[in-house]
Parts: C-alpha cells; sequence; structure tokens
C-alpha cells in the first residue's frame, strides 16, 4: 500500500494571530495543486516560502463552496528527505482562526491519500526514516514539555543526541569484547589463554556507565512538574501585597482590614530558572473569628500541606505585639500539622520597622521593593537546582530505563561468568542480549509496540 500523507495542526485549537498545520508525505504536491493551483505546484522551492489564497477545490459538497477563499496565507515546501519527517513536507501559516484552520483540514483531506495524523506521527515518520534516533524522537516531548530551565537544556541535550553517543559508545565496547572474545576462543589452541580479566575490567567500566545513567533517571511526576510555593502568615502580614509586587501588578485584593484574603489565590509566576505557582493564603489567626474565617484558614492548611516550599510572613511593623509576633504564628505553623517549620522567613514591611533578620529569613518591602530581588534568588536557588556541570545529563523515559536495567542485569552475568568458569558460548548469549538492549535505547532494535507506546502520548501535529 501506497504510504498515507498526514495532515494536522501543530498549535493549539483557539484564536491566534497566526496558526500552523503540517503536511506529510506523496501527496504533498497533489495538496498544493488543490489549494493553491496548477502554478502553484510549478513554483515550489524546496525551504522557500511562498504567499498565495488557498480556495476550496471545485469538488466539495456539490460544488457550492468551490473557488471560494479559505484563507490568503504564507505556505512553506520541504522537498524530502530534507525535512522534519524525511518525506515531503508542506507547512501551511493561516490567520489563527479555528474556523479557517478546520477548512483547512477539510481541504487537504479532499486530496486522496490524505488523512488526519496520529499523534506522534511525524516524528516516528523521522525516526523511521532515520532522521533522528528513538533516544531523540523521545526528547522532542520533553523539549516541549520541559517546566523550567534546566529540564529545557537537559531535553535540548538529549535531542542533540547526548544519550544516544553515550549509549552507542558502550555498544560499540561490547561489539568489541565479543569479536575479540569469538577470535581468542577460535585460535585458543595457538595463543594464549583468552583474555578473561581483561573483559571483566572493561566490563566492571560498562557496568558502572549504565548504571550511572540509569541513576540520573527523573520520572514523569519529576519532569514538567510546576513547583508550589505557599505565602502564609497572620493576617495583615503583606501576604497577598507581595504577590502583587512579585507579579508588577494589582493583582489580589490588599487593604488594611485583617481577613481581607478568604479563599486561596493562585499565580504563576516566572523566575529565572521557570515557572512557579505562588500560593497567596487567607492568614491564620490563633482562632478563628467566625465559621467563615475557620473555613478560610482550613483551606489555607490544605494547600499548605501541599506546598514544595512554605513561606511564612511576619509583619515587621507589628512584630513582638501580643497575637501577632513571629513566636506565635511559629507556633502556629506547629499547630498546622505541617511537620516541619517553614522553609524560609520574610520579615515584611521593612519601610516601617528595620528589624533585624536571622539566618533562614529575608527582609523585605513590598512597597518599596527592598529585598524582592534576593526573595527571587533564594526561591531559585532552592526551587532549580543549578546541574554540577553542564554535561550533567539525565533521562525521564521509563522505556529507556527499563532497556538500561535489563542491559545491567546482563552484564551482571556476563560479570558472573567471567569470574567463575566461562562456557563461551553462555558468555557470548549473555553478551548479545546487553547488546540488544543497549541497541533498543536508541532504537536500532524496535518493534510496532514499542514505537506504539512511544508516540502515543506525543500531542497531534508533532
Ligand atoms: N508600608 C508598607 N505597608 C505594607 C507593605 N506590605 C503590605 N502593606 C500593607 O499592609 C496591609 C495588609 O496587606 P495585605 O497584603 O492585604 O496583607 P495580607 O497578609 O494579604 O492580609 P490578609 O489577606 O488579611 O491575611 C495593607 O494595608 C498593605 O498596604 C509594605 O511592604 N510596606
Ligand atoms: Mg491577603
Amino acid at each position: 500500500m501506497e504510504k498515507q500523507t498526514i495532515v494536522a495542526p501543530m498549535t493549539p485549537n483557539g484564536v491566534s494571530a497566526v496558526a500552523a498545520i503540517r503536511v506529510s508525505g506523496p501527496q504533498v504536491k497533489s495538496v498544493v495543486k488543490t489549494l493553491f493551483g496548477e502554478k502553484a505546484v510549478a513554483g515550489l522551492k524546496s525551504h522557500m516560502a511562498k504567499l498565495g489564497t488557498a480556495k476550496w477545490p471545485a469538488s466539495v459538497e456539490g460544488g457550492c463552496r468551490a473557488g471560494a477563499v479559505i484563507d490568503s496565507l504564507l505556505y512553506l515546501y520541504f522537498e524530502g528527505p530534507n525535512s522534519y519527517t524525511g518525506e515531503d513536507v508542506l507547512e501551511l501559516y493561516p490567520h489563527g482562526n479555528p474556523l479557517i484552520v478546520r477548512d483547512l483540514l477539510q481541504a487537504c483531506r479532499m486530496v486522496e491519500g490524505v488523512r488526519l495524523a496520529e499523534p506522534g506521527e511525524y516524528t516516528r515518520r523521522a525516526f523511521l526514516n532515520g532522521k533522528m534516533d528513538l533516544t531523540q524522537a523521545e526528547s522532542v516531548a520533553d523539549v516541549i514539555h520541559s517546566a523550567n530551565r534546566s529540564e529545557l537544556e537537559n531535553a535540548h541535550r538529549l535531542l542533540g543526541g547526548a544519550l544516544s553517543k553515550k549509549v552507542s559508545a558502550l555498544t560499540e565496547q561490547v561489539k568489541d569484547i565479543s569479536a575479540r572474545m569469538e577470535l581468542d576462543v577460535d585460535f585458543a589452541e595457538e595463543e594464549a589463554d583468552p583474555d578473561y580479566a581483561g573483559w571483566e575490567t572493561r566490563f566492571v567500566a560498562i557496568r558502572q556507565s549504565v548504571q550511572g545513567i540509569l541513576d540520573s533517571f527523573r520520572g514523569k511526576a519529576e519532569v514538567g512538574r510546576l513547583p508550589l510555593v505557599v505565602l502564609y502568615g497572620a493576617p495583615n502580614a503583606g501576604k497577598s501585597s507581595l504577590v502583587n509586587a512579585l507579579l508588577g501588578e494589582d493583582r489580589i485584593l490588599v487593604s488594611d482590614i485583617a481577613g481581607t484574603t478568604r479563599d486561596f489565590v493562585e499565580v504563576r509566576l516566572f523566575l529565572d530558572g521557570g515557572e512557579i505557582r505562588l500560593v497567596d493564603t487567607a492568614g491564620l489567626a490563633e482562632k478563628a473569628a467566625d465559621a467563615l474565617d475557620a473555613l478560610s484558614m482550613e483551606k489555607s492548611r490544605q494547600i499548605l500541606a501541599e506546598a514544595d516550599m512554605k513561606i511564612l510572613l511576619v509583619d515587621s511593623s507589628v512584630d513582638g505585639v501580643v497575637g501577632s509576633s513571629s513566636d506565635v504564628i511559629l507556633s502556629e505553623a506547629k499547630n498546622l500539622d505541617l511537620q516541619s517549620n517553614p522553609d524560609l522567613v520574610l520579615r515584611t514591611k521593612q519601610d516601617l520597622n528595620q528589624v533585624p533578620v536571622k539566618d533562614g529569613e529575608l527582609a523585605i518591602s513590598s512597597k518599596t521593593g527592598a529585598g524582592l530581588a534576593e526573595l527571587k534568588s533564594a526561591l531559585n536557588a532552592r526551587l532549580f537546582k543549578n546541574r554540577e556541570n553542564s554535561e550533567d545529563l539525565w533521562i525521564t523515559s521509563e522505556r529507556e530505563k527499563a532497556c538500561l536495567e535489563e542491559a545491567l542485569a546482563g552484564i551482571d552475568r556476563v560479570l558472573l561468568q567471567l569470574r567463575s568458569n566461562p562456557a563461551v558460548e553462555l558468555l557470548a548469549f549473555e553478551m548479545q542480549i546487553v547488546r540488544r538492549a543497549l541497541q533498543s535505547i536508541t532504537g536500532e532494535i524496535s518493534s510496532e509496540d514499542v514505537l506504539q507506546s512511544i508516540f502515543a502520548g506525543f500531542c497531534i501535529g508533532k
């Protein structure tokens, strides 16, 4: 069966300045002809953008829409194999109106052999056409879903083939030892004994590398998750004002009436290292004033229990006054079943009263902005650990992890044999298992099932 041509939007459904649609496969030129006419096909040049007016083909629904303009748009043609998928590719950049996107998809699919793409199908084709290996294909999803700078750097490193390089080097070593082993065994009668000790040393080194990559694993729960930072403290401590100051806008209601914030309010804040969820809570008093107050405080407790970082705000201008002192709040923090003390204490309103700060505390003023830069770097340092060196790499794929574990188990069996009394056939067999496990990481060996499960998790259009 002739390979089908696939089409899908690359941008999310919704209104935007521009949307993007990708078509890939043997029918790309027919699609150009259908949308833009015969002349457009003659004028196609690879990697050259063109401006055109896409029109409904003559055949549409009894011809009632035939010839009607769908949109005037930019399109870009990539002649295979110099494209993302390795096939002929057409990218369309219409105005970002969902109606236009729908119409274009429909018009494309009126060409015979064109259908909607499945999730990840473009990247799958890129893999099958040798444009990238499996570690790179999997990293495409990481590039899209990285939630902070270090995750993104890691994803780019994987996409650049850093893991592939490591794994291929290990595969080569195993192959090399296998080849030497065969030679040594073949000539065993003329030469000295096979170099079992030498191979063992090399396998120990291979084991260490494989273990190192395995140890770097970070699962999906760790990757792509925005850290949750919760601000809490007594009523009027300045929690909502701080959120506004960090955002640079008057987002949350602020007043000098204690108990202004009732429900907790979540905002997204971009820091240098990445995005965080910042939550402003209702002030915690020692005793609830009424039922509503009690409910608000309960909400604050709930969100505090989920926090990655708990920041206690203490009003410098009233510190020491009965009922609002930091000691009261600290004991309140303990009453919350929080298990632990605050991760950071902020002495607020420094413009009113400059109190000395201890270790683990920062002095800030939302009014003047004093201390906010320090606060941001403290958040960055705690929430977005910098990698120790730029060569550092971690894997995120369960599949790659499983392959590495299989390789490791095989390596252990090889080592066991090398240390005892090696039966050469068995040794060769185990080495082959190790090699195949390593090769399946990059997809040198892969199966339909494996590809199915990898790409099913992708978004449409990627
Ligand atoms: N001078 C000065 N006043 C501040 C500062 N931060 C907050 N305030 C004032 O303190 C009062 C309380 O501020 P909020 O931000 O509403 O306090 P809150 O902790 O959110 O209070 P609740 O929502 O009631 O728990 C308001 O009148 C603010 O204008 C500051 O840095 N300097
Ligand atoms: Mg508030």
